[in-house]
């Protein structure tokens, strides 16, 4: 099928954006319409990750694109990486899934919490594709309040013993590393990295998934792993170390959203406009006017939400909060275009012969993972009156 998709910017905020932005941007979007679109279907339909793509997105700068350069990142700012999101998301949420997590979920902590060795080690070859990494968070009894964790590590003479298992990680199945959280003997939590390979580390694949089904998600099983004491991210400990990841890759998810919202919104017009019924098209009649104009009015509005946080976040002045409400209000927009666009199109919305109905079951795992839709309404709620609903 081919790819006609055409990028809707009602409010003209590409004159916001530098050349810089616009040559990334395209060049994610040409990339996505090359390399992704005439692909991703099958993908969806056979549960199947498309690994041959790594490289290809190591080629095109999503890999880590605001780590300095010097360790292999293109050293972009963040506006350019929410761009590169938001067009990889435009493809598939499975896509930009393994672009965010390798680049803020497992470049980042290495980069921020990680020593000079550890980021020369690492970096470059992740920055590549070389390395593909996951990050272990979420654990079966602990998943919204990862605090409670319990895989825990040991400090034995030459190396660090880890036991426990993780639950629902991207790139699981296929990663050369780990970016593991685990607590130590005194119940503090650390980043340690784990490779492939070590023994007692296994990474059985999660099955039968109706949503993200071009993503490989997994287990991360530790039996008695010994872990090398250098493997340990020596920057930062307790809950804000993994959080702080979660900033960045929640930034990124929420220009993410607006891709995929973009691609059912322009899916949708191009159908309203062609398709007949009562002599006329579909678009002509005012219901379905008000389902697209409210889309675009919608996706706007997420635009101007992401481009002025990715502002903030250039200066280094996003807060969490302010990261949370982009997170929760894009995702949420995104379903409800997703499934709005769905009935523009009737019938033919539920076929794969349209891209609509995969990014409606995909948007199901956005709107969970990186903090729930009601974990980053309370964490709205916690800014704005200064009272705790967690504790
Ligand atoms: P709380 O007491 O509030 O905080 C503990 C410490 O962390 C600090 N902190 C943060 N630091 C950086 N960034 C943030 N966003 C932070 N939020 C909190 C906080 O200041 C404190 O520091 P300190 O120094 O005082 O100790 O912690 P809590 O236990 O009450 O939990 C708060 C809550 C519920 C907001 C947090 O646990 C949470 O966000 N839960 C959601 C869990 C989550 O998002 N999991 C995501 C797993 S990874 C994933 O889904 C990847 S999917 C990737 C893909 O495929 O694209
Ligand atoms: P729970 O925490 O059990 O929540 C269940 C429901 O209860 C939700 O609706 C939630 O909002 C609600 N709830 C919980 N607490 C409260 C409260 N205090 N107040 C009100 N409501 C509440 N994790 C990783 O670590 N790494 C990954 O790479 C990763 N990839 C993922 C990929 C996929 C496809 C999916 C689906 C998940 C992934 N996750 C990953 C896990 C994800 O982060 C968790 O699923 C998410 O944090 C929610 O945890 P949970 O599923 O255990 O739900």
């Amino acid at each position: 099928m081919t790819d006609l998709f055409q990028a809707p910017d009602y409010y003209r905020l590409d004159d916001l954006l530098t050349e810089e932005h616009v040559m990334v941007r395209n060049a994610a979007r040409e990339w996505v319409k090359r390399s992704i679109s005439p692909i991703i279907e099958e993908c969806c339909q056979k549960g199947r990750f498309p690994e041959e793509i790594i490289p290809e997105l190591g080629d095109i700068g999503a890999f880590g694109s605001y780590i300095p350069t010097k360790f292999g990142g293109a050293g972009l700012d963040q506006i350019s990486y929410g761009l590169i999101m938001q067009e990889l998301e435009r493809g598939d949420s499975g896509i930009r899934s393994t672009a965010s997590v390798q680049s803020s979920l497992v470049m980042y902590p290495i980069y921020k919490y990680g020593n000079e060795i550890q980021r020369k080690k690492y970096l470059p070859k992740l920055a590549k594709g070389e390395l593909v990494g996951c990050f272990g968070l979420t654990e079966a009894n602990y998943g919204s309040n990862p605090n409670g964790m319990e895989t825990q590590f040991k400090e034995m003479d030459d190396h660090l013993l880890l036991n426990g298992s993780k639950m629902w990680i991207s790139n699981a199945p296929f990663a050369d590393i780990a970016v593991v959280w685990a607590k130590n003997e005194a119940g503090r939590i650390h980043g340690l990295i784990v490779e492939r390979g070590m023994e007692g580390f296994s990474t059985p694949e999660t099955h039968n998934k109706w949503s993200l089904r071009a993503s490989a998600t997994g287990e991360l099983v530790f039996d008695n792993v010994k872990v090398p004491k250098e493997n340990l991210l020596p920057n930062k400990s307790g809950l804000g170390a993994p959080l702080g990841c979660l900033d960045s890759a929640r930034f990124g998810i929420a220009w993410g959203a607006i891709g995929a919202a973009m691609d059912c919104y322009d899916t949708a017009l191009r159908y309203a406009k062609e398709r007949i019924q009562f002599d006329k098209p579909i678009g002509a009649f005012q219901m379905q006017q008000k389902k697209l104009a409210e889309m675009i009015t919608e996706i706007t509005k997420a635009q101007l939400l992401t481009y002025r946080l990715g502002q903030l976040r250039n200066k280094n002045e996003a807060t969490s909060a302010q990261i949370s409400m982009a997170k929760r209000n894009n995702v949420d927009m995104a379903m409800t275009i997703a499934r709005d666009a769905r009935q523009v199109l009737g019938a033919m919305g539920i076929t794969g012969e349209y891209p609509i109905m995969r990014h409606m079951m995909n948007l199901e795992s956005v709107v969970t993972y990186e903090g729930t839709h009601d974990i980053h309404l309370l964490i709205t709620g916690l800014d704005i009156t200064g009272l705790n609903a967690f504790k």
